[in-house]
C-alpha cells in the first residue's frame, strides 16, 4: 500500500483513538475500567475510519460525523468482548493482550459489553440532539442501528455462525452469515452517516453497496489470516477457526478461491462508487488496504 494512504489512514486512526479516550468514562469504577480496556486495547478502527472516509467522499467535514463513527467503533468493541467469552469463541487473546474476561472475569466482561453497547447509543442520541437533527430523522437513525445489530442483523449472524460449527454449509450460506455478522455493522455505519449528513438517496445507496462488499472482503481476509497469519500479526492465536471446526471461506472453498473471491468483491466495492467520481479515491484505497492487510 502506498505511503500516502498509510499516512492518511494513521492520521484518521489517531483522531479516532484520541476521541475515544475523551469520550469513554474516566472514573475508577471496575465497570468503567473494563469498558476502557475493551475499547482502548488497540484495534485498527476500520469501521469508524470507514465512516470518516465515506463522509469525506461526500464532501462533508469529518467533525460533523465523528460521534457517529465513535458510536460504531464502541459497538464493535462491545461485540468483540462478547465474541471472546467462553460461551462463544472462548479466546484468551485479543489485539495482542488478554481478553476482557481473562483480565476482569467473565461477569464483568459480560457487563462491560452490555454497558458499552448502551454507551454507544447514549453518545449517538446526545449528538444527534447536539447537531439539531430533526427528531424524526434521529429516530430513523436509531431504528436502523437497532435493526442492524439485533436479532435480524449482527446477532443473527453470530447465532448462525456458532450453529454452523461442525457442519457443512454452502458458500451462499456462508456469505449470508458474514454479511450479517461482519457486513451489517459496516453497512449501517455508512447508512446512518449518510442519514445524518442528509446525502442524496443515490449517494446513500452507493455507499451502502460499497460497505456491503467491503464487509465481505473484510471477513474473507479475516478467514485467510486465521489460516496463514502469525500470532504476532494477528494479536491472537491463528488457526482458531480450524480448531473449532468453524465454517470459513477456507473450509468452504479453499485458500485459492477465497483469495479470488476477495479480489472479486474488491472490484464490486470500487464499482459501487461511480457516483462519487474522483472524490471516492480514498474509499478505493481503503479497499486495497484491507485486501492487503496482515493484521
Ligand atoms: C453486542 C453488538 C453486539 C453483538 C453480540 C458477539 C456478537 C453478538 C457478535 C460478534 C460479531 C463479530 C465479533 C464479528 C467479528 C467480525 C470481525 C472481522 C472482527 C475483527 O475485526 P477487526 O479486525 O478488529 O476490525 P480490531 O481489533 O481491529 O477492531
Amino acid at each position: 500500500m502506498d505511503n500516502d494512504f498509510n499516512t492518511y489512514f494513521l492520521k484518521k486512526k489517531e483522531i479516532i483513538d484520541k476521541a475515544l479516550l475523551m469520550v469513554l468514562p474516566k472514573d475508577n469504577c471496575l465497570i468503567s475500567k473494563a469498558m476502557r480496556y475493551g475499547v482502548l486495547n488497540g484495534g485498527k478502527r476500520i469501521r469508524s475510519i470507514l465512516v470518516l472516509v465515506a463522509a469525506e467522499a461526500a464532501g462533508a467535514a469529518y467533525k460533523n460525523i465523528l460521534d457517529i463513527a465513535l458510536a460504531i467503533e464502541i459497538i464493535h468493541c462491545s461485540s468483540l468482548i462478547h465474541d471472546d467469552l467462553p460461551a462463544m469463541d472462548n479466546d484468551d487473546f485479543r489485539r495482542g493482550q488478554v481478553t476482557c474476561h481473562k483480565k476482569f472475569g467473565e461477569d464483568i466482561a459480560i457487563l462491560a459489553g452490555d454497558a458499552l453497547l448502551m454507551y454507544a447509543f447514549e453518545i449517538l442520541a446526545k449528538n444527534l440532539k447536539k447537531y439539531q437533527i430533526k427528531s424524526e430523522r434521529a429516530a430513523k437513525i436509531m431504528i436502523l442501528l437497532c435493526e442492524a445489530i439485533g436479532s435480524r442483523g449482527v446477532i443473527l449472524g453470530q447465532v448462525l455462525d456458532m450453529k454452523s460449527e461442525n457442519k457443512k454449509i454452502s458458500l451462499k450460506q456462508l456469505k449470508e452469515i458474514h454479511s450479517l455478522k461482519t457486513g451489517k455493522l459496516m453497512q449501517v455505519a455508512v447508512r446512518i452517516g449518510a442519514e445524518a449528513l442528509q446525502l442524496s438517496s443515490k449517494q446513500t445507496k452507493s455507499l451502502e453497496q460499497y460497505a456491503l462488499h467491503f464487509g465481505l472482503i473484510y471477513q474473507i481476509v479475516d478467514d485467510i489470516l486465521d489460516e496463514v497469519g502469525t500470532k504476532k500479526e494477528l494479536g491472537k492465536m491463528p488457526g482458531s477457526d480450524k480448531k473449532k471446526n468453524k465454517s470459513t471461506y477456507i473450509s468452504v472453498c479453499g485458500l485459492g478461491k477465497a483469495i479470488k473471491l476477495s479480489e472479486q468483491e474488491a472490484k464490486k466495492a470500487t464499482a459501487s462508487l461511480r457516483v462519487f467520481g474522483q472524490k471516492a479515491e480514498r474509499l478505493r484505497q481503503l479497499v486495497d488496504f484491507i485486501v492487503g492487510r496482515r493484521s
